[in-house]
């Protein structure tokens, strides 16, 4: 496969200004013609070079006049000896009932609909499928009426109409130029929500949501989230909602999360369903969440797209801090800030220590759809943050604006967003924007000296960024460092450096940088990276009383926890040596202390609470070691949760009673005391307590508390939940969303027959090798969720997914690609388990037909 390099960026040698597609929809062959007005990019006597994958090519006309001169490969149509302008058309067959890849055009389940991101336009017609293509889209679509009563694609509808044969047509149009990435069409028969905003300006924008018959009870609070998401935008931004329909479908069978089309976004239905009786309120929030940031990539990625793939982070980036504000603003600010720095130290620092390790612009890309990574995505958003944090938010806004003006209906790069913003600012950005270029998780090193009789406190702090495939040297970035110091009895001291009082942020510029403040009474403790405010690591030699203090009197909520993190993260640590002493695992001292102030502290908000007491998963842990037995790490893991279940049982009995909720409602008090509740359940399984855990299951109102019932049930291996789960899944068999909650808890639980039990369930009647969320819910929580199982030394938990990826790579490359991650992050296990993995790796790599989406992370695996 070809590598394509950032660096290597043309402009196309040809534009399209208009394309008028027909597309005659049936099931397993679908008939396309495409007109397009095609206009010669400056002089030269280059041929068109047309994108065409999976396509059965049947005519070819230029100005209407059938022609034969053209060349055809594997993958493109190459027309030479061309006028200046023209109008071209092109006739092409494909079979949606086929594509089980779910790119292009496909059937998901009795509907049809598109995915186009990144290049899956060429699967419906031979095209320039770029970003930097911007043409009017006009799209007639044809089909059977009663199969299909709803025929949907980008912009306004115009026209419809009734054919003699039982089919149907409508014709749409996008007023608005975009690329082939941001098409959809979609077609079937659904159940319709419908509402209305008016804008800001006073537009009344047309709503509607289809979801799949008998779902549109489960469809209300999509519509809120989309109405609320409507009004951030003009509240926060100034930005306000362009063609008179939005309309969203939820489709059960999708590659992604969602897809922010023109006017009509595809959703996978996770994300648009909720009711309480079948959606948790993390379910909730998500669709919120993912309601919201596809809604705001209309200006952030459709009125300003990207110029290449490589400017991928451009419009993700952006988009992710922008929902992760509205999340923000609309709920609680620091729990959406812990959830998203859980990201960032599990997954997004085990990314960056891997193969895959790349910058947020890549520079170097084989298959694209690798690169929707949580790197370009959360690390991305990072990125934006810290220059929000730099600029402050009312010249960030001025910033933003001045962006989309000046760009708006074209596709930009990254170095034009930060030169605008340092434009906007006046602030020299030049070494801020080696955050684009450079890989990995730097590290800042931070240690500190108090001078009693100057009253002086100097912070010097290091930065060094470790190698990264490719990528050996690094240069130091432009990093804020926020800081507060606390006198010893836990008060905040003013920050004053040379003479002035000084805000929190610190600009660390260079690979070696101090600080000095002044009229400092006594030696403080320093809270370091609040909020974090870069996506590094921090490496400062805190003592437990320090970080006792900063856990209990930080005025500062998020570095409360942090400080809370900090203490375990060191529990585990010295732990896990002990375990190599052969000696028990023990909460330590100070540990026990914070948790037991946190359970009695009555004014610390509930979801707070619940997230100080929640310990990281494994695969954030991983990250403290450079190698470390996972099996020493999961009973380590587990030891401290028993010990510190045993050790606070009062409390969390207490915890437990003091947060009943009466009436299921989706409020943020409510869902703040289900969080503590939980978690405190979850602890009192452990420590024994079985009959609440029935009691919870019996008596619920709403999917948050019967889950987290089974979920404590599970995880602490109480014989009694298992009646429930057999109740459970008699009880949701028909909703294949609903079941795939109980899919997780199996694939989750611990016990030594988890990879049988696994391969069991992937027999389920509901489970399909087909359907992604179903993949996801039965084998990608066991090879995420169930770290100690499946990294098993007799290698049954590789075994099991390297079969599974097999198969996936002739069906669906995206989805296997996405579930590889386990098998090539072994940077940190022992050993051993290196060598299981790899055997495994070169099988994959014998595969005949190999995709191009496994063929590049597993050889840069084996590199
Ligand atoms: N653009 C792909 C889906 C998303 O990030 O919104
Ligand atoms: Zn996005």
């Amino acid at each position: 496969p070809q590598v394509q390099y950032r660096e290597d960026y043309q402009a196309p040698h040809y534009w399209i200004d208009t394309l008028d597609l027909d597309v005659q929809l049936h099931d397993s062959a679908t008939e396309v013609v495409a007109i397009s007005r095609v206009r010669r990019n400056g002089e030269h006597d280059e041929p068109l070079v047309l994108d065409g994958e999976q396509l059965t090519l049947l005519q070819v006309a230029i100005n209407g006049i059938d022609i034969t001169q053209y060349q055809q490969t594997d993958n493109s149509l190459i027309l030479s000896q061309l006028p200046e302008v023209f109008v071209l058309t092109i006739k092409t067959r494909l079979n949606p009932e086929a594509n089980t890849a779910l790119e292009g055009l496909y059937k998901s389940g009795s509907a049809f609909c598109t995915q186009c991101e990144a290049q899956g336009f060429r699967r419906i017609t031979f095209y320039l499928d770029r970003p930097d293509v911007l043409a009017r889209f006009s799209t007639r679509i044809t089909a059977d009426a009663t199969a299909y009563p709803y025929l949907l694609s980008n912009g306004n509808r115009i026209d419809q109409g009734q054919l003699d044969d039982g089919r149907h047509w409508v014709q749409w149009q996008d007023p608005f130029p975009k690329p082939a990435y941001l098409f959809a069409l979609v077609a079937g028969d659904f159940d319709v929500l419908r509402d209305t905003f008016t804008t800001q300006s006073g537009r009344e924008v047309a709503l509607e949501i289809f979801v799949n018959q008998g779902n549109l009870h489960r469809a209300g609070h999509a519509m809120d989230s989309l109405k609320a998401a409507m009004a951030w935008d003009e509240q926060r931004c100034q930005l306000e909602y362009d063609l008179d329909i939005y309309m969203i479908v939820a489709v059960d069978f999708f590659n992604m999360g969602a897809m922010e089309n023109k006017g009509l976004n595809v959703f996978n239905d996770k994300f648009v369903l909720a009711d309480p009786h079948t959606a948790t309120d993390n379910d909730y929030l998500d669709v919120e969440r993912v309601i919201g940031h596809e809604y705001f990539h209309n200006w952030t990625g459709n009125r300003v797209t990207c110029r290449d793939w490589f400017q991928l982070s451009l419009k993700e980036g952006l988009t992710v801090f922008r929902d992760q504000e509205f999340s923000s603003d609309l709920g609680s600010r620091t729990v959406n800030r812990i959830q998203n720095v859980r990201i960032m130290r599990g997954p997004q620092f085990a990314e960056d220590a891997g193969p895959m390790a790349h910058s947020i612009r890549p520079d170097a890309v084989i298959e694209m759809n690798n690169f929707y990574t949580v790197t370009l995505y959360e690390k991305g958003s990072e990125v934006i943050r810290m220059l929000h944090t730099l600029l402050g938010e009312p010249v960030f806004q001025q910033g933003l604006a001045l962006y989309l003006q000046r760009f708006d209906g074209q596709a930009a790069t990254c170095d034009d967003f930060v030169s605008v913003m340092s434009e906007a600012s006046g602030r020299d950005l030049s070494r801020f924007t080696r955050w684009y270029s450079q890989a990995g998780t730097p590290v800042l090193s931070v240690t500190d000296e108090y001078d009693a009789v100057q009253q002086r406190y100097t912070l010097t702090v290091r930065q060094y960024t470790p190698p990264t495939p490719g990528q050996s040297q690094k240069l130091p970035l432009h990093i804020p460092l926020s800081v507060a110091l606390y006198s010893a009895q836990g008060e905040p001291l003013t920050l004053t450096m040379e003479g002035v009082e000084v805000g929190p942020v610190l600009d660390v510029l260079e690979a070696e940088q101090q600080f000095v403040f002044e009229q400092v009474p006594s030696q403080p403790t320093p809270a370091l990276l609040q909020s974090f405010s870069a996506p590094v690591k921090l490496d400062y030699p805190y003592t437990d009383e320090q970080l006792t203090l900063l856990a209990k009197h930080s005025i500062d909520e998020f570095v409360r926890w942090d400080a809370v993190q900090m203490l375990i993260n060191n529990a585990v640590r010295d732990n896990v040596a002990q375990l190599q002493r052969q000696q028990q695992t023990v909460v330590p001292r100070p540990l026990l202390d914070v948790f037991r102030a946190t359970l009695e502290d009555p004014l610390l908000d509930k979801a707070l609470q619940a997230q100080m007491l929640t310990l990281p998963d494994i695969g954030s842990l991983l990250e403290l070691f450079e190698q470390v037995d996972i099996d020493q790490l999961g009973q380590v893991h587990e030891q401290l949760h028993k010990e510190l279940a045993v050790a606070l049982q009062p409390l969390w009995l207490q915890a437990y009673q003091q947060n009943l909720t009466p009436q299921y409602q989706v409020e943020h008090q409510d869902i703040a005391k289900r969080a503590i509740k939980n978690v405190a359940l979850g602890y009192l399984a452990l420590a024994g307590e079985t009959s609440l855990i029935q009691q919870q299951y019996r008596d619920a109102d709403n999917m948050t508390d019967t889950l987290a019932a089974l979920k404590a049930g599970v995880k602490a291996e109480l014989s009694q939940v298992t009646p429930l789960l057999a109740d459970f899944e008699q009880k949701w068999q028909q909703d294949g969303l609903v079941l795939d909650n109980w899919f997780r808890l199996q694939a989750t639980a611990p016990g030594e027959d988890a990879v049988v039990r696994v391969q069991q369930l992937m027999t389920h009647p509901t489970f399909s090798i087909n359907n992604p969320n179903r993949v996801r819910a039965v084998v990608g929580a066991f090879i995420m969720g169930n770290p100690l199982q499946f990294h098993r030394l007799d290698g049954g938990g590789y075994d099991l997914l390297t079969s599974v990826l097999t198969e996936l790579n002739t069906s669906n490359p995206q989805v296997a690609a996405r579930m590889i991650t386990p098998l090539i992050q072994f940077a940190r296990l022992d050993d051993a388990r290196q060598l299981l993995i790899k055997a495994r790796l070169q099988q994959l790599m014998a595969l005949p037909n190999l995709s191009r989406d496994l063929f590049e992370k597993i050889s840069k695996a084996l590199a």
